[in-house]
Order: C-alpha cells, then sequence, then structure tokens
C-alpha cells in the first residue's frame, strides 16, 4: 500500500514536470533554441558545462555501483580486510588532476566568451561618412514599461524593442528607478539596468521575428523590482535592414491625422483640451528617451500587446485606460476617472479613445 502511494507519487511529479518543462521549448522565448550568435555561445557554454559534469556524475556512479555490487561483505566475507591504499600517490594524483583538467576544460572557453560578449569596442567606430557603423539603443527601464531610444536615428519607442538581423546591436542599458534587468531569453542577456550607471553589451538578431508563431520575441525584466515585476514584459520585432530602414524612416514622417469621425473625438480627448494624456504620452515617433513620464505610442497600432502583457485588442486596451492598476499593480498611469476630474467617462469616449489609438502606426 505504502509502495503504491510511493509509486502515485512519483508519477504525479513527473506528470507535472513534463506540463512545466513542455513551456521552455517556445521558439520566441527559449534560451534552449537560440536566435542569435550571443545565444549561440551561451549555449554552447551550457552544452559543454552541461557534457563535463554528466561525465562526472557517470564515472561517479559507475564506481559506486561497482563498489556496493562487487564488494559486499556477504560475498567477501566477515573476514576480508580490503588492500589498504591510504597515502597512495597515484590515486592521490589522479583525483587531483582529474577535476583540474575538467575545471580546465570548461574555464577557458568561459572566461575566453566572457570577455569576447562584453567587448565593445567597436561600438563607437564611425563610418567615413561620420554616420554610426554600428547600431546602437539605449534602453530605459522603468516601473513597469521599457523605452528604447535610437539615438543615431533621433527616434525613440516603448514596449517593442525594432532592430535588424545579421549585424551587431549594441545597447546602453540603464534604469530611471529601481534595478531592472534586461533580458531577450532566446537572443541573449540578462544585463542589469541600474539607475547609478550605464551597462553597455551587444546582441545579434538571426532570425526574422515574422517566422515566429507570434511575430515577435519575448522580453523581459530578470530582476525583482516591485509588485509587478512578473509583468514588465517587451517584445522584440526583428526584419532584415531594408525594413528596418523602412520603420526608421516611417518613424521620422508624421502621423497621418485619423480620417474617422470617432478617432478624431478619441484624438481631441487624448490631447491637452481633453483628458490630457498627451502630456505623458508622445504620439510622434521622434524623440529623446527619458523624456515622457509615459510610453511613445507613435507605434501603438503595431503593438503585439497592450501596457506589454494583455492582448492586443480594443476590449483590453479599453480596460487597461479605465483601470490600470487593475492589471499592473503599482504601475504609474493614473485612471481616466481621476484624468477627468473625478468624473466617470462614458462608454462612447473609452471607445473613440480606443478608435484613435488603433490608428497610430508607422507599419504598411
Ligand atoms: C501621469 C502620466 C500618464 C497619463 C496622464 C496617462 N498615462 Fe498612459 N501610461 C503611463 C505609464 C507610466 C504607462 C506604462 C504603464 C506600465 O506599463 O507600467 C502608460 C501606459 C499606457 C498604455 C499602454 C501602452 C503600450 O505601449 O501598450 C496606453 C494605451 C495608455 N497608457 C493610454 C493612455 C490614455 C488613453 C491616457 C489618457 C486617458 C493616458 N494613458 C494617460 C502614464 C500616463
Ligand atoms: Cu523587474
Amino acid at each position: 500500500m505504502i509502495n503504491g502511494l510511493k509509486k502515485w507519487r512519483l508519477f504525479t511529479l513527473m506528470t507535472a514536470l513534463i506540463f512545466f518543462l513542455a513551456g521552455c521549448g517556445r521558439e520566441e522565448i527559449s534560451t534552449l533554441i537560440p536566435a542569435g550568435g550571443v545565444a549561440q555561445d551561451q549555449f554552447n557554454l551550457l552544452l559543454l558545462s552541461s557534457a563535463v559534469m554528466l561525465f562526472v556524475i557517470i564515472v561517479v556512479t559507475i564506481v559506486y555501483v561497482l563498489a556496493i555490487t562487487k564488494f559486499r561483505r556477504s560475498k567477501l566475507g566477515e573476514e576480508m580486510i580490503p588492500e589498504q591504499v591510504e597515502g597512495s600517490t597515484k590515486l592521490e594524483f589522479l583525483w587531483t588532476a582529474i577535476p583540474i583538467v575538467l575545471i580546465i576544460i570548461i574555464a577557458i572557453p568561459t572566461v575566453y566568451q566572457t570577455f569576447d560578449l562584453a567587448d565593445t569596442r567597436t561600438m563607437d567606430v564611425e563610418a567615413e561618412d561620420g554616420s554610426m557603423t554600428n547600431l546602437t539603443v539605449n534602453v530605459i527601464a522603468k516601473l513597469y514599461w521599457w523605452e528604447f531610444e535610437y539615438p543615431e536615428q533621433g527616434i525613440v519607442t516603448a514596449q517593442e524593442l525594432v532592430v535588424p538581423t545579421d549585424q551587431r546591436v549594441y545597447f546602453n542599458v540603464v534604469s530611471a528607478d529601481v534595478k531592472h534587468s534586461f533580458w531577450i531569453p532566446s537572443i541573449g542577456g540578462k544585463i542589469d539596468a541600474n539607475p547609478e550607471n550605464t551597462n553597455t553589451f551587444y546582441l545579434t538578431f538571426n532570425q526574422e521575428s515574422s517566422e515566429l508563431e507570434d511575430g515577435v520575441f519575448y522580453g523581459k525584466c530578470a530582476e525583482l523590482c516591485g509588485p509587478s515585476h512578473a509583468l514588465m514584459d517587451f517584445k522584440v520585432k526583428t526584419m532584415n535592414s531594408n525594413d528596418f530602414d523602412q520603420w526608421v524612416a516611417s518613424m521620422k514622417e508624421e502621423q497621418t491625422p485619423p480620417s474617422d469621425a470617432l478617432a478624431q473625438t478619441g484624438e481631441e480627448l487624448f490631447g491637452a483640451d481633453g483628458l490630457g494624456c498627451i502630456g505623458c504620452h508622445a504620439v510622434s515617433g521622434v524623440g529623446a528617451g527619458n523624456v515622457m513620464a509615459g510610453p511613445n505610442l507613435a507605434t501603438f497600432g503595431d503593438r503585439n500587446r497592450v501596457a506589454g502583457i494583455l492582448e492586443h485588442n480594443e476590449e483590453n486596451l479599453k480596460a487597461w485606460i479605465k483601470e490600470p492598476q487593475d492589471f499592473k499593480p503599482g504601475n504609474q498611469m493614473p485612471d481616466v476617472k481621476s484624468l477627468n476630474g473625478g468624473q466617470d467617462v462614458s462608454e462612447q469616449d473609452l471607445d473613440a479613445l480606443a478608435a484613435y489609438l488603433m490608428t497610430l502606426t508607422v507599419e504598411q
């Protein structure tokens, strides 16, 4: 009975584990399916150290099994005294040397890669015409969202990082408040986002995100930063350099004003004479980082999520505007009622705001 119960428990545990581990296999977010050069290097290190550790486990297990099967007292008799090997130079030498060799096998590539992956010397190398040769993105982490500034291009976006494939992209990572950490599991990282200093590293993106099921890679905050830490997600769109240049160009273009009446009403509500959302949210892609209190919404219509977490549709958008605290406790956006002087905002007005925000797009 006890035995049966134990087996049953083990079975349940293993089944639970299968479901748990099944989550590890998603292309958009798995460190085990690297989609960039840095991720590949990090993954190779992981394989190497796992192989070495597995080797140690196998050898120890074999020795252990041999010891308990071959050298049983019941087999060898009560009187048997085994050969005494205390102080054996040969053995002492072997079990000192083997671990040293194993550690060297792990250490050399690890130390090499640690320095190589942190090598940002080529970051500021300028092309003949003075423009940067490499793309640099300034990442600003905020409670609980991400801002991405492209200083060379003079544009800024939020919640969705857009980068070209097949070239190095350098990142200057800072925080505007508490400590966060920038991590794109299938591409590389993590790197701390600190308020007091800038951390710099690079990543390469090999796969276009349009090939993925969701059309985006997933990024995360990897440093416990507050009640909504687990919701501090961002997305990454990777595209070939032509498409990227196109995206940059349309970010710089002025937004075409909405043509339908509902969205026009929404634009008015959004503005300074309406609810004043514009005081925190820019709707033009041109600009610098760390200026506005809220995410730049110039590409809101192209986003994959609302606020980084909710499915991107008007229902969720309206729910977010109404009560942001319901979705991300502790976030810095006021609810719409308080922006309206404590008065409830009508469903039509929320519809109008949502319709307007959905027209904000730079992708064709
Ligand atoms: C005091 C500044 C402030 C005001 C005013 C403000 N917001 Fe926000 N808003 C924020 C902040 C901060 C966030 C990011 C919250 C987070 O994700 O942690 C945000 C997030 C959002 C998002 C999600 C952005 C995304 O990229 O998914 C939308 C949409 C939004 N706000 C719409 C509005 C609307 C509409 C109004 C006016 C009714 C408004 N906001 C007023 C600060 C503000
Ligand atoms: Cu966090």
